[in-house]
């Protein structure tokens, strides 16, 4: 099942229909038993209710949720992070978060700062080594249980966090530095560890970037990470929690206004956003 959120409601895919639940997207990821309560509603729905194409336009899938970010959760990131912030002397601190018991999680967005699918991000003004960061992302109820997946994209200023890592905030946290979409898959199983994330990068019609991880390749259970989230934080209307990159492209890359930016997990979907010009 996949939940979706436009501008005439939040509606359900299932079967190849589209259900209307109503318009409230917090009621809704605050719904207790949600799976329950969806299974119900299947059942119930009437014809009128019930639509072969999307009604309305895609907006990104949050209401009032918060969206925060694991980092250095793949190997992968690891050596990235160590080798942009190795001339400022900072790479330590990525071996030693890799290792640490206590993961890093940090703040993205607000709500209203976040992108959806087909939507511009951005690049900093100030900033010239940029990457997009393809990311699983978890979706918390108020009680801290994944709900749902989507989709996400941390865009990442390379230059700026490897100056120095107290600027990561700034690399992360800027309009258009978040994207999540195009919808919410619920599943009563967990993701398939061989699930992968692909991330491919195009550039006036050409790929100029292509990678793929598999989840399986995580340092961190998705518990270990959300139970440090909620261990000393509220979220009265559930949050979004990016889980990190597995794949970073080589130092010489980096992303340009125009490129098209693509992640694909299946059986989530396809997120697809521009560099704003
Ligand atoms: O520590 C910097 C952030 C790393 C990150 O965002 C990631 O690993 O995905
Ligand atoms: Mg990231």
């Amino acid at each position: 099942m996949k939940l979706f959120r436009t501008d005439l409601g939040v509606y359900l895919l299932t079967n190849e229909t589209y259900i209307k639940l109503g318009t409230d997207w917090d009621e809704l990821i605050c719904t207790k038993n949600l799976q329950q309560q969806l299974a119900e509603k299947i059942k119930k729905s009437q014809p009128e209710e019930r639509f072969q194409t999307l009604p309305g336009n895609l907006l990104p899938p949050i209401g009032h949720q918060e969206v925060w970010a694991s980092g250095v959760t793949y190997l992968r990131s690891r050596s990235a992070r160590m080798e942009e912030s190795q001339a400022a002397g900072g790479s330590n601190f990525y071996d030693k978060v890799y290792e640490a018991a206590r993961p890093e999680l940090f703040f993205k967005a607000a709500a209203h700062r976040v992108k959806g699918h087909l939507e511009s991000v951005r690049i900093r003004r100030d900033s010239q080594w940029n990457v997009p960061e393809p990311e699983l992302t978890l979706l918390f109820n108020p009680l801290g249980s994944v709900i749902g997946y989507t989709i996400g994209n941390d865009m990442s200023s390379r230059d700026i966090e490897g100056e120095n890592p107290l600027y990561l905030p700034q690399a992360k946290t800027y309009n258009g530095s978040c994207a999540l979409g195009p919808c919410v898959y619920i599943s009563e199983q967990p993701l398939s560890p061989t699930t992968e994330i692909e991330l491919e990068v195009i550039r006036e019609g050409k790929t100029v970037f292509s990678g793929a991880v598999a989840i399986s390749q995580i340092k961190r259970s998705f518990e270990e990470l959300g139970s440090y989230l909620f261990q000393e934080l509220n979220f009265p209307h559930g949050c979004y929690l990016m889980t990190g990159t597995g794949i970073v492209p080589n130092n010489d890359f980096t992303l340009v206004p125009a490129d098209e930016i693509r992640i694909h997990i299946p059986p989530i979907g396809t997120l697809i956003n521009t560099v704003a010009e």
